[in-house]
């Protein structure tokens, strides 16, 4: 028996039925079917979702990036006019549950960002903080007299690691930093340092340049600060005028739900609208609903106070997208599942609709619409960045989504608001520079340019609550983000009566 048929027999005694366009799909592929549909059958079981297997399935499946050289495998699904791809997912990579181990996760993070590093030419001078610590030993205990030895400690040395502590002190600032040989203290003393070393956040992945302190052997002093960051670089765009519409943080089954301006925003893609014409993709950074019991007293606050009811009016709400464009849609802190990121695609929303024209994805996803990269992330990192980087602040999230990008980690601060999951590999790395990075969370809409990548916080369709307006944050929901895929020029269509 060929793999094909092993693979749908296995599925079938398991209880799945395969989509015909999913068969068609898997007798197509060059690679391991049996493997494939295994994956699928086994995350379905975890999840207890009953659905068939679809096309999706197979390419959440296929998108998985190799751990060992971060290849990314991705299907081309060009020939059937949708001309997007899944490039990561990481529903079916996660894998956490039971472990309470974080080591391998700070681990990945390291050797992750160290490969990011290695394409700048000063990665190449990177010495182990062990070796380092050796050479000062060595020059303390002989040879500080000989010239010879005075003239090592003079020179600098490149160190890369985690940043595990930063001190503000009287007049400088110390970094301790961690390289898995082990860490050192490294100061920060004029002022353009002090004023770079406040931008950076805890547990970021950063390059040092550091000298020897010849007064004070224990400690080195910073000459350079080298984030991993993003490069300079010119987006990709679509060959041919296509737009995609961005938004997040519906909180579907909250008083504060603005279901009116939603509906009218779902009437006007069902519109024959010059610029609705041209939509092809709907991409929603989560919190599709309000959920239940997320913070105190929140039942005072939902028209719903069963998540089922939650999800199929979402669901009920999300069908009315019109079939030809493609919806992709991310979980956000609100939604159902695990908090700890990264999160798995949301489940269930299928059961109250069939929502064919979606691609329901984890908590961080990248895809690619007619070639121009999207980086989805719902955005829950931004009130620990807004906390702890001086000057930034909920109305101006464009600015907290840029230490993210330089620090090439979505989520870097370990043990704050933010739970991280201790996954063997850490998922929340900017492997792949995004053309647009789209996320929500803050519920206030802005838009930014950073080294050639568009950033978009798509704001909400929630009216301010209580707690928020206690926090002095000022939404500005009901409003959506237009991106042109051809130029990667965005603009706001505001449903605010
Ligand atoms: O988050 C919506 C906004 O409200 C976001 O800017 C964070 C802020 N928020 C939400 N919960 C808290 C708590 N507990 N402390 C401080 N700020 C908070 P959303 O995820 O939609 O609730
Ligand atoms: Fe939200
Ligand atoms: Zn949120």
């Amino acid at each position: 028996m060929d793999s094909l048929s092993v693979a749908l027999i296995y599925a079938i005694n398991k209880g799945y039925q395969v989509h015909p366009d999913a068969f068609a799909f898997l007798k197509s592929l060059d690679c391991d079917v049996e493997k494939i549909v295994k994956t699928i059958v086994e995350a379905k079981n975890k999840f207890r979702k009953k659905s068939p297997i679809l096309i999706e399935d197979i390419k959440n499946v296929i998108s998985g990036r190799d751990n060992q050289n971060d290849q990314i495998v991705t299907i081309d699904t060009e020939n059937n006019n949708e001309g997007y791809k899944i490039i990561f997912d990481p529903t079916y990579k996660i894998n956490a549950e039971d472990k309470k181990e974080f080591s391998n996760l700070f681990d990945s993070r390291y050797r992750k960002t160290l490969k990011i590093l290695s394409i700048r030419s000063e990665s190449r001078q990177i010495k182990k903080i062990k070796d380092i610590k050796d050479l000062r030993n060595k020059s303390r205990f002989n040879s500080l007299d000989s010239k010879n030895g005075r003239d090592k400690l003079n020179d600098s040395v490149f160190v890369a690691g985690l940043i595990m502590s930063k001190r503000n002190r009287k007049n400088d600032v110390e970094l301790v930093i961690d390289d898995t040989s082990g860490s050192i203290p490294a100061i920060c003393k004029n002022k353009e340092l002090i004023n770079q070393a406040s931008t950076l956040v805890l547990d970021q992945m950063l390059m040092l340049e550091i000298s020897f302190n010849n007064k004070n052997l224990n400690d080195f002093i910073v000459k350079d600060i080298i984030n991993p960051d993003i490069p300079e670089h010119v987006a990709s765009k679509s060959g041919s005028e296509s737009y995609a519409v961005l938004i997040s943080d519906l909180h579907v089954g909250s008083k504060y739900f603005m279901e009116k301006e939603f509906n009218d925003f779902l009437n006007w893609l069902s519109s024959n609208d010059e610029i609705v014409n041209k939509i092809k993709f709907v991409c929603i950074a989560g919190d599709l609903v309000d959920g239940i019991g997320i913070y105190p007293n929140q039942d005072k606050e939902l028209i719903d106070i069963n998540s089922n009811m939650q999800m199929s009016y979402a669901a009920f709400l999300l069908q009315k997208i019109p079939k030809r464009m493609h919806v992709f849609l991310i979980p956000g802190n609100h939604d159902p599942g695990r908090r700890a990121l990264p999160q798995t695609a949301l489940t269930g929303l299928r059961e109250f609709q069939p929502l064919e024209n979606f691609s329901i994805m984890g908590n961080p996803s990248v895809i690619e619409l007619n070639k121009v990269k999207l980086l989805m992330f719902h955005g829950q990192s931004l009130d620990d960045v807004i906390a702890t980087v001086p000057g930034l602040s909920y109305s101006k999230p464009v600015e907290a989504m840029k230490i993210l990008l330089k620090s090439r980690h979505l989520s870097p601060i370990y043990g704050n608001r933010t739970p991280i999951a201790p996954e063997f590999e850490d998922m929340l790395v900017i492997d792949d520079v995004p053309d647009i990075f789209h996320a929500g969370h803050v519920h206030i809409t802005e838009v930014g340019r950073y080294k050639g990548t568009l950033i978009v916080n798509s704001g909400a369709w929630q009216k301010q609550t209580k707690f928020q307006q206690t926090m002095g944050i000022s939404p500005t929901p009901g409003i959506s983000i237009i991106v042109n895929l051809a130029t990667l020029q965005s603009f706001k269509k505001d449903f605010n009566c």
